[in-house]
């Protein structure tokens, strides 16, 4: 079962290790398609974090603000969003449309995610799906306004947690990510997948 906080479904170690060590592969291959880049902010910094996408749509970041589009920066569509990520959105989504962005981020020892709502997609009433792999990440909740009590909780690889319902609109963020967790990934880093109804 899993563990309600805040409205988010949190089921710790969803995935089997073998799972993750597939997963991690696959994803080897869809980056090699679709590099990863470090979207710019909106004040010319680049993020920590950086990203790429599968699926009809993908998350960019430039000169003319977050948005979703149909291709890369490098001017190429998306690659599809793997079999086995389409199946994890099946599981727990509680949805029946399909998933049509599939967000990887990927962060570094020293990468961090600031707190921000999730608002660019048209339909609030679908939930958001995040799977983690890799290193340990902590992971902060606030409201549904910025400021306020926060609660953290660390997110681990096979992770998948479920953003519904009120949590859906709460600001979150990431803090630290926790280096040398994870076996699986020999040179470190955590990858965080979201999967995501867009239109
Ligand atoms: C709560 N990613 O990509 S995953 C993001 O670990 C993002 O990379 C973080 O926030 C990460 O936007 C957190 C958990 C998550 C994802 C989407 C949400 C929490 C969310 C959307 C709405 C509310
Ligand atoms: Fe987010």
């Amino acid at each position: 079962a899993p563990q309600e906080i805040r409205g988010f479904r949190h089921y710790p170690g969803w995935l089997t290790l073998e799972e993750q060590k597939s997963l991690i592969e696959e994803l080897r291959g869809l980056v090699a398609k679709a590099p990863l880049f470090s979207p710019m902010t909106p004040y010319g910094k680049p993020m920590s974090v950086r990203m790429t996408s599968a699926g009809r749509f993908g998350w960019v970041s430039d000169r003319r603000g977050y948005r979703y589009s149909e291709t890369h920066p490098d001017g190429h569509p998306w690659p599809p969003i793997p079999q086995s990520v389409l199946r994890i959105w099946e599981a727990v989504s509680g949805t029946t449309r399909a998933p049509e962005c599939c967000l990887i981020n990927f962060y570094g020892e020293n990468a961090k995610m600031g707190m921000h709502q999730d608002r660019d997609e048209a339909d609030f009433d679908h939930p958001v799906v995040s799977v983690s792999l890799g290193d340990d990440g902590l992971f902060r909740i606030g409201n549904a306004t910025r400021g306020g009590k926060t609660e953290s909780l660390w997110l681990r690889s096979g992770d998948v947690m479920v953003m519904g319902g009120e949590a859906r609109l709460l600001y979150h963020g990431i803090d630290r990510i926790e280096p040398g967790t994870c076996p699986l990934m020999p040179n470190g880093g955590r990858i965080n997948l979201t999967l995501r109804v867009v239109t």
